[in-house]
């Protein structure tokens, strides 16, 4: 059984209920999730607040950032146990989430202990109308119970995206996972403990959105923000149930990310990052590529060669070392892709490669799988290729100039991420800050610093996270003003 870990203990739900962790690979059972109730995520939120006051809200920030370096040491140690849970809920391939999600899991508390650390907050000195001098000076106070609210496609990562920053700042944590992926979360309270965190730092409560521990802890009185990654239609719902005790809201939310293919780009580098935008993950990624727009000379060259590699993607387990394609989450997402797919058949889509389901052993069957996808033949407006389906899937259509590929890049309700693949430098200049979203990638795609500002515009989100920009978040800004009674500068 998957438990609650509510002020440093694994926890049964008060209610007894308890929900299926299925493995997307199989369709078999890893494990029951023991879910919250209302009066769990009550005691979790409790936990949270007084450790504020307890130990942790005592600790000086250099034994604060020590500790979270040693969660990121101790995450390291246990690296192989968090490749194991992660696999498992996802069904991703193990190489993935042995790169990608777990490093990212530990650098998340080191790179943001080192940004707490390093970041100064502002100074001005001025002079009052006596003439004497006046210093004015920040404090960074943290915000104090902070609810996370986190998405199944990388779990680790992106709930430590959010835990890592808000505990730098002296903040304690709910988190709310995915319920289709509540391991790694769970697994982190192990850790948490081993370094000594103090308890009620670090509370998770699984269960579901609305009815259930998402809606009871996103609604609570007792908590100071919310910062949620996910849907942006439960976005919107989040920000609803929060607007009555107007709790600060951070939404990382929906995509339908462009890639823009120009004829002098470097063909190689494209398809490469193509191949990895469009497919990593199965597709499930907030910031992969739906929408291709290539320059019409190369047209037909990086639909074939994008098709090839579609082809090139072996479906299997995630330890096969012969595979290297996992399911999606669920048979309930495999159902939504499928609707696109057939979606893009009455849109007149002609699906260069797959558009269906893979012919799978016996054994595997029962997983969520799903063929990678390249689509030619839709229209810049069709539905497919305007709404976010989150599958290994991208609509290619064709441009003739710079102009008409911009119009069409910003044609959409989202704005979170964008690709460009061109050699010419001014082009790259010219084209990145016209594009109204959070990210551009210039020849590559996924590339990340985490010091710098992550989070989308429009539909996409609101706020900034990353460096700087996740303090302006997870901590209060006081304004001191002292004045001084001698003279002086
Ligand atoms: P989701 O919105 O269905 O669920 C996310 C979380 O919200 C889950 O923990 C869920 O239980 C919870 N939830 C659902 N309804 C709720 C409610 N009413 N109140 C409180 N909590 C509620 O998203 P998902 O299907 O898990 O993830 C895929 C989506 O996330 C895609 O749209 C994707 O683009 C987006 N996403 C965005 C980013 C980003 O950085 N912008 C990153 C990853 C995923
Ligand atoms: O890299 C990150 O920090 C981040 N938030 C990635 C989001 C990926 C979405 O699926």
């Amino acid at each position: 059984m998957i438990l609650n870990f509510i002020d440093g203990q694994y926890r049964e739900g008060s209610s007894g209920r308890s929900f299926d962790d299925i493995n997307p690979v199989d369709g078999s059972l890893i494990a029951k999730v023991s879910e919250a109730s209302r009066e769990d995520v009550d005691a979790a939120v409790r936990a949270a607040r007084q450790a504020l006051s307890g130990p942790w809200g005592s600790l000086k920030l250099a034994q604060r950032c020590d500790l979270l370096y040693a969660v990121a040491a101790e995450m390291d140690r246990r690296a192989e146990d968090f490749i194991a849970a992660e696999v498992a809920d996802t069904g991703k391939p193990r190489s993935l989430a042995s790169h990608l999600d777990i490093p990212r899991g530990a650098a998340n508390f080191r790179v943001f202990a080192d940004v707490v650390r390093n970041v100064p907050t502002e100074a001005f000195t001025s002079h009052a109308p006596d003439g004497k001098p006046a210093l004015n000076y920040a404090l960074r106070r943290p915000k104090g119970v902070v609810a996370v609210v986190c998405p199944w496609n990388l779990p680790l990562l992106l709930m430590t995206w959010k835990v890592g920053p808000a505990l730098a700042c002296g903040n304690t944590v709910v988190v709310k996972p995915s319920e289709e992926t509540p391991a790694t979360a769970a697994l982190l309270g192990e850790v948490m403990n081993q370094v000594g965190v103090p308890k009620g730092v670090y509370n998770v409560v699984h269960g579901f959105g609305p009815s259930s521990a998402g809606e009871y802890l996103t609604e609570h009185a007792d908590i100071d923000a919310i910062t949620f990654t996910g849907e942006t239609r439960t976005g919107a719902a989040i920000m609803r149930a929060s607007a009555g005790g107007i709790k600060p809201v951070s939404m990382e939310l929906g995509g339908k990310n462009p890639a823009v293919v120009f004829a002098d780009a470097d063909l190689d580098v494209a398809i490469a990052g193509l191949t990895r935008s469009v497919f990593e993950n199965t597709g499930q990624v907030c910031l992969g590529t739906e929408r291709v727009y290539v320059q019409r000379p190369i047209l037909e060259a990086v639909v074939q060669r994008l098709a090839a590699a579609a082809r090139r993607l072996k479906p299997g387990r995630p330890e096969d070392p012969g595979a290297n394609f996992g399911p999606l989450i669920s048979a309930e997402h495999q159902q939504k892709v499928l609707g696109y797919f057939k979606l893009a058949r009455d849109e007149g889509g002609t699906a260069v490669h797959g558009g269906g389901v893979p012919d799978m052993p016996a054994e595997l069957k029962g997983g969520a799988w799903i063929e990678p996808t390249v689509w030619t033949g839709l229209a810049h407006d069709s539905r497919v290729a305007r709404e976010e389906i989150f599958g290994p899937c991208c609509a290619v259509i064709a441009f003739d100039s710079e102009a008409e590929a911009l119009q069409m890049a910003n044609d959409t309700r989202y704005g979170l991420a964008a690709s460009v693949y061109t050699r010419d430098i001014d082009r790259a200049h010219r084209f990145s800050s016209a594009l109204k979203v959070g990210i551009v990638w210039v020849n590559t795609w996924f590339l990340r610093d985490l010091r710098t500002a992550f989070g989308g515009s429009g539909s996409s989100g609101i706020g900034r996270e990353g460096g700087v920009h996740s303090l302006e978040f997870y901590t209060e800004l006081s304004n001191v003003c002292i004045k001084f009674s001698g003279a002086g500068q």
